[in-house]
């Protein structure tokens, strides 16, 4: 039957061959069947710019080119991780590259789908860096840096953000309920897919005599998490990671 896979928060590095060999199998035996498929950021760990060529990132483009030159279409929403994939990325892979947010038909059903950070406001530290990184002139200035320096940059950045999060709450750290409602209602929609957070979930509840569904995507740290919605229904599943 015909169905749409939606995938986020693979983080995907080199540090992590069971999750890449997972995600590879994916592409080859998943991806390549479905309608679309959606990957709504943090598909890298870390992305510092699309001439970082490394042989790690060519398998990846690899699996995507894959898909796409099946007539597989696949879209990407740039995570927080990510959010420095651009059109060089898209052209050698055959992904379309899609903004912050998106209202999409899935299967007659209109539906909001985002990365997530953008629902988290309670993590104002969070929200002030992701202004600041969201600048066309610092990303530009970053990029015109040489490789080594960025990947320098990148990793005093990351050991940062992990030391501010063992701080917050876990509240914090989820996102804001009325910062969803608002989203739906400025798109005029009831339905949204996001990741970001990691706590795979498919909430529903009802306000002024309407049903609303958002479904939230698992991250790729202990298992594959795949969204496939086909026109009946919304299925969160699992993939196993081979141990090596
Ligand atoms: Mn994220």
């Amino acid at each position: 039957m015909s169905h749409t896979l939606f995938i986020a928060d693979l983080h995907l590095s080199p540090t992590r061959p069971d999750i890449t060999d997972c995600f590879e199998r994916f592409m080859k035996q998943e991806a390549i069947n479905a309608d679309a498929l959606y990957v709504l950021g943090d598909l890298f760990e870390v992305w510092i710019g699309d001439d970082d060529n490394s042989p790690f990132h060519r398998q990846i483009k690899a699996a995507f080119s894959a898909v796409t030159e099946q007539g597989v279409p696949v879209y990407f929403i740039h995570g927080n991780r990510d959010f420095l994939i651009g059109q060089r990325f898209a052209r050698e892979t055959g992904v379309t590259l899609l903004s912050e947010l998106e209202c999409i038909d899935l299967y007659g059903t209109p539906t909001l789908i985002l990365h997530g950070d953008t629902l988290c406001l309670e993590d104002v530290d969070y929200q002030a860096f992701r202004r600041k990184v969201h600048q066309r002139w610092l990303q530009r200035l970053f990029l015109s840096l040489p490789l080594t320096w960025r990947r320098k940059i990148a990793a005093k950045m990351r050991a940062g953000s992990a030391n501010a999060n063992q701080q917050k709450s876990t509240s914090i750290m989820d996102v804001t309920p009325q910062e969803v409602q608002r989203q739906l209602d400025n798109a005029n929609v009831c339905h949204m897919i996001h990741g970001h957070t990691h706590r795979p979930h498919i909430h529903q509840w009802h306000q002024h005599g309407t049903e609303y569904r958002r479904i939230v995507l698992g991250d790729w740290y202990q298992h594959g998490s795949v969204l496939m919605c086909n026109e009946q229904d919304c299925d969160l599943q699992t993939r196993d990671f081979t141990h090596f």
